[in-house]
């Protein structure tokens, strides 16, 4: 018998090693990419396992810290990973959880886990892709310590010393030879991560420490994310600097299905999509179930009462969903236990059941607001009408015009240089600020896939003009008719003429806002560019290092990021030899420069934009481009080159 389960044994230890192998493997299959995004993914799943203990109520506070050796420390006050002797696998579970895939599924306790979609994979999968991680956990009085070497065991479970409390603290060290493209953790991305955390969990605390950027004192970079008001906060975030129509509007339901809570408020802007659904404090970028009931509860709720009330007249049409979410901002979040992630991305929620929970809670929460607050009600459905009014304008217009239709393909912008290409797939767009850039990138292309549009005059803030305004406009319509998908209800990806459209601006103040102007319009009114990844940032050089005295016009280096000048001089032994030439704009440099450092794939950076974080971005540009003037040139001073608001 004894040799038999000393045979068990080896066996599950081979089962464990085949496991963490298999993540190693084929990483992408857990955590999504071995890019930024799953290597951010291993610190969420981290930080899900103490939000669990926190949602359970055993934990009150979580910290993160980013070290400036690129490993992550993950604190919380909760009950600890338990450190006895595993039943089943007979090491101790906190082995268990850290080396065996999908362990970390039983650990959750009751309740709905904040896990779903790729989150939940566990913190194996972690340990898998770390080349260090180690957990002490402080339980009974003692302090524990364990760690691990590319997911094996390499200091077994030991006491460290007596300790007060309880809790458990994770470090990792992601591991290069998975994470080829970085390991480098972003603040940014990180908090708006936990802010969201701590909007959807009302009370819950998450403190984030950045330890590579220190105050004069020597104090880490901090930040605490903790919202008494959860959701309504969150909605409120979405409206900073807007005007708003209502207070925001709350209501939650529950049913044996699981629990929604939502939140809405209107605003005066023209924007129709800051309805963010969650469902288990995923972000269900690609919507479901439970959004389908929120828009059809909405649009059904507001016609109803304005029929009800004879704000729509009997000969008057309905007003569109569309009309109805025109300047929503709403967060819709579900909770229910067995969530179904589909879609593309794992970012649809499938379940059927929730639909009508949601739909009820909604058409009911709301119409009863509606009934008791007549003036904002009032405010509500005149924005509604007016957006339908808007939108029947439009049509009308749009037909009178067909024949000589601005936005038609066969009448191409004249101040565009299109490339010979009809293929979309390799055919990009450079749109250029001001003439004499789009001069010298007209000479400095190739033509046969290289189309330019040169920018000219002032582009509309579309944020606050409006579409059918912005449409008037002949730098926005050039943009539009130049790409080939024209724009609102007669958008069509797939007729766009170019898969690359890179925004190329002077690497200055005006730049970066011309490049915020032209990231607005796409987010605004052709986000599924931005979502196909068609939508980059042309990176210029802002410094040239030539030799001094030296009749070649040949440039010895170029460098792209304001802090690395100083470093790439000390290379040089003797930096007085040469000349340190700052690009102010792209028309300082001769078309072969320009195709060098900007223009030629081979050799180019191009800025990949995607709206990984639809909440910040929507936020940062209503800050940007709304009618406060200082905090925008506040803002723009200080990311000048910096478009990390899109998460690029
Ligand atoms: C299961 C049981 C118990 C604690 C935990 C899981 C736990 C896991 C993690 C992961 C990160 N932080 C955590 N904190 C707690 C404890 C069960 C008991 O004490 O009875």
């Amino acid at each position: 018998m004894a040799e038999k389960s000393n045979e068990h044994y080896s066996g599950e230890d081979i089962q464990v090693l085949e496991g963490l192998e298999a993540v190693r493997k084929r990483p992408g299959m857990y955590i999504g990419s071995t890019g930024p995004r799953g290597l951010h993914h291993l610190v969420y799943e981290v930080v899900d396992n103490s939000v669990d203990e926190a949602l359970a109520g055993f934990c009150n506070k979580i910290e993160v810290w980013i070290h400036s050796d690129n490993s992550i420390t993950v604190t919380d006050n909760g009950r600890g990973i338990p450190v006895d002797k595993h039943p089943k696998e007979k090491i101790p579970t906190v082995e268990v959880v850290l080396t065996i895939l999908h362990a970390g599924g039983k650990f959750g306790g009751a309740g709905y886990k904040v896990s779903g979609g790729l989150h939940g994979v566990g913190v194996s999968v972690v340990n898998a892709l770390s080349k260090r991680v180690e957990v002490n956990v402080r339980r009974d009085g003692k302090e524990y310590a364990i760690a691990f070497d590319h997911g094996k065991t390499c200091e077994k479970l030991h006491e460290i010393g007596k300790a007060k409390g309880t809790g458990t603290k994770t470090t990792f060290w992601p591991d290069e030879e998975i994470f080829t493209e970085t390991t480098i953790f972003d603040y940014d991305t990180l908090a708006n991560r936990f802010r969201e955390m701590a909007f959807l969990n009302k009370g819950l605390k998450i403190i984030l420490h950045d330890e590579r950027v220190t105050d004069a004192e020597g104090n880490p970079r901090t930040e605490v994310f903790q919202y008494a008001g959860g959701i309504i906060d969150f909605v409120k975030y979405l409206n900073a600097g807007k005007e708003t129509l209502n207070k925001p509007i709350y209501f939650e339901a529950e049913n044996e299905d699981g629990t929604v809570e939502v939140a809405m408020q209107w605003t005066t802007s023209y924007s129709t999509n800051s309805v963010m659904a969650f469902a288990n404090n995923i972000h269900t970028h690609e919507g479901g179930t439970h959004l389908d009931g929120f828009k059809q509860a909405v649009t059904r709720s507001i016609n109803e009462y304005a029929r009800s009330k004879g704000l729509l007249k009997e000969k008057d049409s309905n007003l569109s969903g569309d009309d109805t979410r025109e300047g929503l901002a709403a967060v819709i979040s579900v909770k229910l236990h067995d969530p179904q992630f589909e879609g593309q991305t794992k970012t649809k929620l499938g379940n059927t059941e929730i639909r009508p929970l949601v739909q009820n809670a909604v058409s009911q929460g709301l119409g009863e607001y509606l009934e008791e607050n007549p003036a904002p009600a009032k405010r509500i459905i005149s924005k509604a009408t007016q957006a339908l009014r808007a939108r029947e304008a439009a049509r009308k217009a749009r037909e009178m015009t067909r024949r000589k239709n601005v936005l038609d393909s066969f009448s191409l912008p004249g101040k565009l240089a299109d490339c010979s290409s009809k293929n979309a797939e390799e055919s990009e767009i450079f749109i250029v600020e001001g003439d004499s850039a789009g001069g010298s990138a007209k000479q400095a292309r190739d033509r046969k896939f290289q189309a330019i549009l040169p920018l000219r005059g002032k582009i509309l803030n579309v944020e606050r003009a409006g579409l059918n305004r912005s449409l008037s406009s002949d730098t926005i319509s050039s943009l539009i008719t130049a790409i080939g998908t024209n724009v609102g209800e007669d958008f069509d990806a797939d007729a766009a003429r170019y898969h690359r459209i890179i925004i190329m601006t002077d690497a200055d103040v005006d730049g970066a806002h011309i490049r915020c102007l032209l990231l607005t319009f796409f987010y605004r009114y052709m986000p599924e560019l931005i979502n196909r990844g068609y939508i980059y940032i042309a990176q210029p050089p802002i410094f040239g290092l030539k030799k001094k005295n030296s009749r070649s016009p040949k440039v010895e280096r170029y460098i792209y990021d304001e802090s690395a000048l100083s470093s790439v001089l000390a290379e040089y032994d003797d930096p007085s030899k040469f000349d340190v030439q700052r690009y102010k704009g792209l028309g300082e440099m001769d078309p072969d420069q320009l195709w060098e450092t900007t223009m030629e794939p081979a050799t180019r950076t191009l800025l990949q934009v995607n709206i990984d974080d639809a909440a910040e971005a929507e936020r940062v540009v209503t800050e940007l481009m709304g009618d406060q003037v200082e905090p925008r040139k506040e803002f723009i001073q200080k990311h000048a080159r910096d478009v990390r608001f899109l998460d690029i």
